[in-house]
């Protein structure tokens, strides 16, 4: 399986190469955690520690910045787990895509070159197709619900279905309701958004959402994203309030609209030989540690969303809601039929309700 990794990835990088090509020069380069500076990884034969447990710096990677939600997420699982084992486990962070884009980190997990990664939910569905549920637009309604679904049997065996990839699946966190941003006008009909050139995750239910919108959708990497509205590459994206504001996209971004057209999730994956490598103990310690952190992550983007929106508006953007948002789950309703073979109808059908 991991040869299909490769391709897709290969794939993956070829659409985004020729889509690229007439967009910025700017790409995250994948930092080999073996060249890091005084990263000690997780190969280190682990000495044991007072505390019984074996002592080991687990390297975790991100596209998002210091101040997002994943990133504060991974501090909160960091001093979880360093307390629980008297400072034997202890975590680095690498934000901002040190370590790669999230195909980067998706495919570094699954290879062995990155011990553990958080990303949004829609790259994953290159690997696990069940994963483009989440993309299905405007099918959450109830979060809390929704969290339920995510915590029980049909969230673990989601996770589970990592394992064919070479990752262990930890847990489903909240990138949140993804919302649209434009620098050219405000956006409250259809008719507005028409042959917007916009960027979207590398995800082909994304692309089919805003081409049914009647955009013109860019797959690309976190990454290039600032580069390429900065340049005019693109005018437009979409992303959550918090990834907008702790991003800076919110700087050459002057309209958001309140579209929650999709709720996408944080997927935590650790390498699946490095999880098999924990003894029941430290594996226990991860599960009590991934279950606060999650909770605390959750909790903290629902917070935020309140406190950002203020934020932006202080900063200069423009927020409004779209004023018949039935014309837009109405432009979209037929991906339902479309993606019926990719997606999971068990946890469609859970999730919707
Ligand atoms: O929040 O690539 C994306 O748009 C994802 O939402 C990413 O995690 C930034």
């Amino acid at each position: 399986m991991k040869k299909r990794i490769v391709s897709v990835v290969l794939t993956v990088a070829i659409i985004s190469i020729v889509t690229a090509c007439g967009n910025s020069s700017q790409t995250e380069t994948a930092v080999d955690p073996g060249q890091s500076e005084n990263a000690e990884t997780s190969e280190e034969k682990p000495a044991a520690s007072d505390s019984g447990y074996p002592t080991m710096t687990i390297q975790v990677g991100t596209t998002t910045t210091a101040e997002s939600p994943y990133v504060k997420g991974l501090e909160v699982l960091a001093e979880q787990l360093s307390q629980k084992t008297d400072g034997a486990i202890t975590l680095e962070i690498f934000s901002d895509g040190q370590l790669g884009g999230e195909v980067d980190l998706i495919e570094g997990v699954s290879m062995g070159t990155v011990d553990m990664c958080v990303t949004s939910s829609s790259p994953v569905a290159n690997y696990v197709t069940d994963f483009f549920t989440f993309d299905l637009p405007f099918l959450i309604t109830d979060l809390d619900k929704a969290h339920d679904v995510m915590d029980g049997e049909l969230g673990r065996s989601l996770l589970d279905q990592l394992g064919d990839t070479g990752i262990y699946g930890l847990a489903l966190w909240d990138n949140g309701f993804r919302n649209l941003t434009n620098s050219n006008i405000p956006v409250h009909t259809l008719a507005d958004v028409s042959g917007m050139k916009i960027r979207v995750m590398e995800n082909e239910v994304h692309q089919a959402l805003w081409t049914a919108l009647g955009a013109y959708p860019t797959p690309m990497a976190w990454g290039e994203v600032i580069t390429a509205l900065e340049q005019g590459t693109i005018d437009v994206e979409e992303n959550p309030l918090n990834a907008i504001y702790s991003s800076g996209v919110y700087e050459v971004q002057k309209y958001i609209t309140k579209t929650n057209h999709v709720y996408t999730a944080g997927v935590c994956m650790i390498n699946q030989d490095l999880w098999n490598s924990f003894s029941d103990e430290v594996k226990e310690v991860f599960r009590e540690s991934m279950e606060y952190a999650t909770d605390w992550e959750r909790e903290h983007v629902a917070e935020a969303e309140e406190e950002v929106a203020e934020l932006l508006t202080e900063a200069g953007c423009e927020i409004n809601d779209v004023d018949n948002i039935e014309e837009w789950s109405d432009a979209v309703s037929g991906l339902y039929e479309t993606y019926a073979d990719k997606v999971n109808q068990e946890l469609v059908e859970a999730l919707r309700n």
